[in-house]
């Protein structure tokens, strides 16, 4: 990589405005909307449908999703704190599931999910290379499983639908941070109730930093100039409860409450000039098309398993559910007078920033340009070797036609070796739903989306891609661990209807 250094008076002519000549991931190319998302009848599963969500019995819900309500910017955000190293012990980190109460709403205490705490989980900071030792407790009364998104474990200790944690029952695991610096995650993966835990709260940021010594220039003091934000919507119930069963959606549930880092109504207060935010979109279904309420421009440094090939300025970006980016936005350019916030497509206000900046002039940020093509003509024109078609809604949805049985291995590939994965959405009659598409084990490339190339800030690692009807979307795909791994679709309530199957990488 050649560096060049893109200085602060680059980083503010972004946010005053300029028009990105870029030709990134535009909205309408991958709407909010993940087709027809409330279901056949826009009921859910007891043919009942709260707060009117996708109502109208009989009428296909045709791109319905419900709008959030925007952020008054009453609380300041809440940072999931950093998991701390145990001392004395023979692990180094503990990460405990367990039941909890929140406060989402004053005076309210809502039942929640959450590791080491009430809601969500703290973060957990490996470094590039870093090798550790894990305890995994699960306090649930319920199975619960520990899944590393993105993290490239063998198969055995990656926590999907095989690694079951009995109520009760811990676990010593190493995980290995392996792979470039990268903003990654954890969850549950049990097979059925994966999106009613995550619903629940089970959720964490795992960062892999990178390596000491490293000449990155890049934001990165935690909780400073570099900020974790999970972005959820929820659906409460009367009684202000997450009461999964009865509010849940078959074709994904999605709530009209934005919560970020768990906190609704939030805002963050910046004083520092450059900011990194590590953006997830930690939803159950919902796809967020971020901008920033000036319309600017910002610049997007990661995709979900590290750096881009080069930094991309764009005024908007899309995350389907369980992707990631990691952008800078820089403030220095602002007036007090000035407000800005992280929107939606909608506009809804999503994170309002408090900008209070001491008088000090803005960091210098290093960017970086590319001076290898993204792929190489090898890797563009190598065959097809694995077909995975999805298909269908609600709880008839498919891989190849069948649904997901932990028994069954639907295809192999060896340890090392690239493949081309060809990821085919076929439509139905009323044209079909999007459907993130991830693969556990593995940070790929995205070769091509119809034969064309990906988008600039498609172009890094990946491990979720948002494939839409009728797409065709070509991946290049290495394991570099052996095991069992599941792909599926990252809407939970598909994953947890059977749009899953197996590789084994031996
Ligand atoms: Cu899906």
């Amino acid at each position: 990589m050649k560096k060049v250094i893109l200085g602060s008076f680059a980083l503010s002519f972004l946010l005053a405005g300029c028009i990105g000549t870029d030709n990134t991931r535009q909205p309408q190319d991958s709407p909010m909307n993940n087709g027809h998302m409330g279901g056949q009848d826009g009921r859910n599963q007891e043919g009942l449908n709260e707060r009117g969500m996708g109502g109208m019995p009989g009428a296909r819900m045709a791109g319905f999703v419900p709008s959030l309500e925007s952020s008054e910017g009453i609380r300041e955000l809440s940072i999931p704190p950093v998991l701390e190293k145990q001392q004395g012990q023979d692990f180094d980190y503990e990460v405990t599931a367990q039941q909890g109460t929140t406060e989402f709403f004053e005076g309210i205490s809502t039942d929640t999910y959450g590791y080491n705490g009430d809601l969500l989980g703290p973060t957990l900071m490996l470094e590039e290379g870093e090798r550790v030792d894990v305890k995994i407790t699960n306090d649930l009364d319920e199975p619960t499983t520990f899944h590393w998104h993105g993290l490239e474990v063998p198969g055995e200790i990656d926590g999907g639908p095989h690694g079951i944690i009995q109520p009760g029952d811990s676990q010593i695991i190493t995980l290995e941070a392996d792979q470039p610096a990268a903003t990654l995650w954890y969850h549950p993966h049990v097979h059925g109730t994966t999106a009613e835990q995550v619903f629940k709260g089970l959720s964490g940021m795992l960062l892999i930093g990178e390596a000491s010594g490293s000449d990155s220039e890049l934001p990165d003091e935690y909780g400073v100039d570099d900020i974790p934000l999970i972005f959820q919507d929820r659906l409460f119930d009367e009684d202000k409860q997450l009461n999964y069963r009865r509010l849940m959606n078959l074709d994904g549930t999605l709530g009209d409450i934005s919560i970020v880092n768990g906190t609704i109504n939030p805002k963050l207060t910046i004083t520092e000039p450059v900011m990194r935010f590590r953006l997830l979109n930690g939803a159950n279904a919902r796809n967020y098309t971020f901008r920033l309420s000036n319309g600017a421009n910002f610049t997007q440094i990661a995709s979900d398993g590290g750096l881009l090939d080069e930094p991309v300025e764009t005024d908007t970006l899309t995350l389907a559910a369980s992707e990631r980016a990691e952008i800078l936005i820089d403030f220095s350019a602002m007036t007090k007078e000035e407000s800005l916030a992280i929107i939606n497509e909608e506009g809804t206000i999503l994170l309002p920033f408090d900008v209070a900046l001491a008088d000090s002039p803005a960091d210098s940020a290093e960017l970086w340009t590319s001076e290898e093509p993204f792929l190489t003509q090898q890797e563009k024109t190598m065959p097809v070797s694995k077909e995975i078609e999805l298909f269908g809604m609600a709880d008839m949805v498919t891989i190849n036609g069948r649904k997901f049985d932990m028994d069954r291995i639907d295809m192999r590939q060896e340890q090392g070796v690239t493949e081309v994965w060809e990821i085919y959405n076929r439509s139905d009659m009323m044209g079909g739903m999007s459907h993130p598409f991830h693969i556990h084990g593995t940070q790929f490339k995205i070769i091509s989306r119809d034969g064309k190339e990906p988008e600039p800030n498609e172009q890094g690692l990946k491990d979720s891609v948002l494939v839409e009807p009728g797409e065709r979307v070509k991946l290049l795909v290495t394991f570099p661990e052996k095991g069992v791994f599941v792909f599926h679709c990252h809407i939970l309530e598909h994953e947890d209807n059977g749009m899953m199957g197996q590789v084994e990488v031996y």
